[in-house]
């Protein structure tokens, strides 16, 4: 069982945002219309073996022809906000040089129809999606690319920034590096195992320089970032589990938090030189680490860690997880391996469900960063099947996702008790929370096969379905709304 709506909404705090979050590769298809340029994930996509299936990214969600129905769905719905990401390549085809007026005109259309629908953009600078041309010279191993997207984002604050109440200049650079640079799982498919390092650093550094650019325009929303962040558990209390699980940590967690928020690569990165070179300028750790007015954290699930080559049992799904075959694409005679949770439930991914982790997350933060900004969960999510029911005499269907439904209510129960006064993690100023995802749609290398949307998407017809899922979620909403209402009533009869 999970919270009602009704007493979850009370442990809501005043001013929090409930919102969903997309990004633009994954739901737009469109990919060759209104003068948009080539990505490498539209390279990477069509490679044989690349994605499950077969899965072709070129319609997705159909979301660039359906924008001001999708935008209603919102509206019914009630979110606060609305997350999404800008399609580099629409904007500025070769990721360099001329913007495309026709790409810029779609954001500034939905940027519109959300505010005249009272929903407050928050918009992801750059989510993966990076011009083919920038990827044909480098990609994020290139230095230049960091410039780059210190310049996009300076094209998107002049033209977007005064609507836009809250900025990410990057999403999940972790994923980028191990599954792009590392194993080769995402584009531009690069298997660099411990050479992907530069990926790392570029992509901090293009962060910082989007921050300056940002500044710069002196736009008036916050600006931020987001990093996945999974705790790492110790399969046993054998210290060379420890060991392990601590070096993940570093790798995927640390390295992409410390120079955000301390400027300051993890000692073990910058001592071991078979992470191979990552010579940079001292200078670039100061524009990494530039204040920020808020910290996205991506959650969905702990990672369980064990010394030695494992026997291989890790769920097939988990191949997508952060660094989960990391080991698996060294191959045997690995350190240390992922191990399943036997005990969990999972997702259709292989993800194991935990909500408790969602609370030692934040609290590992808090105890970590001391000068941590306010946070928002800007993705929490899951991936399960659904079932399509019709009612014969109505002919109306339903899609009963409870999972998703109760993952969702337990992972935003166990962040706001963690934040209340007394919580674990009550050091934190949490902020809000954006559901991964609105709709289904392109899971990346898992093509169409991984729904984490609130609205069910026909891959066929295209049509919407609301789950369950979406019909709580609104019903949480309304539920705030209510006791957000009483609470003004009360504060105008007592009077100052
Ligand atoms: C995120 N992990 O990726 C991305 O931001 C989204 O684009 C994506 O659709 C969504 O989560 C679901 O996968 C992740 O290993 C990649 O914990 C890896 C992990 C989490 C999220």
């Amino acid at each position: 069982m999970h919270i009602t709506a009704k007493d979850l909404a009370g442990l809501i705090p005043p001013g929090f945002t409930l919102g969903v979050a997309t990004s633009a590769f994954q739901i737009e298809g469109a990919l060759d219309e209104d003068g948009r340029g080539p990505a490498g994930w539209d390279v990477f996509s069509a490679k044989p073996g690349a994605i499950v299936d077969g899965h072709s990214p070129a319609v997705a969600s159909d979301h660039y022809h359906r924008m001001p129905d999708d935008v209603a769905q919102m509206k019914q719905l009630g979110v606060d906000s609305y997350r999404f990401s800008l399609s580099w390549p629409r904007i500025q085809p070769k990721g360099s040089g001329p913007v495309n007026r026709a790409g810029l005109d779609f954001y500034d259309r939905l940027l519109d129809e959300l505010l005249a629908n009272g929903i407050s953009p928050m918009v992801t600078i750059y989510h993966w999606d990076t011009p083919l041309a920038l990827d044909d010279a480098g990609g994020w191993l290139n230095r230049d690319t960091a410039y780059r997207l210190g310049e996009f984002a300076a094209i998107a604050a002049a033209a977007y920034g005064d609507r836009v109440a809250r900025w990410v200049t990057i999403n999940e650079p972790a994923t980028v590096a191990t599954n792009g640079y590392t194993l080769g799982l995402h584009s531009p498919g690069e298997a660099l195992l411990l050479d992907a390092l530069p990926a790392v650093h570029h992509q901090l550094l293009g962060h910082g320089l989007a921050v300056q650019a940002l500044r710069a325009a002196g736009v008036p929303g916050e600006i931020g970032m987001s990093n996945v962040y999974s705790p790492m558990v110790p399969n046993t209390i054998n210290p060379l589990d420890k060991l392990s699980a601590g070096v993940m940590d570093i790798a995927q967690n640390r390295l992409y938090a410390d120079p955000v928020l301390t400027g300051k690569y993890p000692d073990l990165i910058r001592a071991a030189k078979f992470f191979g070179s990552f010579d940079h300028p001292d200078e670039d750790m100061l524009i990494i680490s530039q204040p920020l007015d808020f910290y996205g954290l991506n959650y969905y699930m702990p990672t369980k860690v064990a010394v030695g080559s494992g026997d291989g049992a890790v769920p097939a799904g988990m191949a997508e997880a952060m660094g989960s075959d990391l080991t698996a694409a060294a191959g045997s005679g690995t350190p240390f391996h992922i191990e399943p949770w036997p005990e969990a439930d999972i997702t259709a991914y292989g993800w194991p469900v935990k909500p408790e982790y969602m609370g030692v997350a934040l609290k590992e933060m808090a105890e970590r960063y001391p000068n941590l900004p306010p946070v928002i969960l800007t993705e929490i999510g899951a991936s399960f099947e659904d079932i399509i029911v019709r009612d014969k005499s109505t002919n109306n269907t339903f899609i009963p996702d409870e999972r998703r439904l109760k993952y969702l209510s337990d992972h935003i129960e166990t962040a706001l008790r963690a934040t209340a006064p007394g919580g674990e993690a009550e050091a934190i100023d949490l902020r809000g929370v954006y559901v991964w995802s609105l709709l289904d749609n392109f899971e990346w290398s898992a093509g169409l096969n991984q729904p984490f949307g609130l609205l069910h998407v026909d891959f066929d017809t295209l049509e919407r379905t609301p789950k369950a899922s979406y019909f709580w979620l609104q019903e949480l909403i309304e539920e705030r709304n209510l006791a957000t209402a009483a609470d003004a009533a009360v504060a105008k009869a007592i009077g100052p």
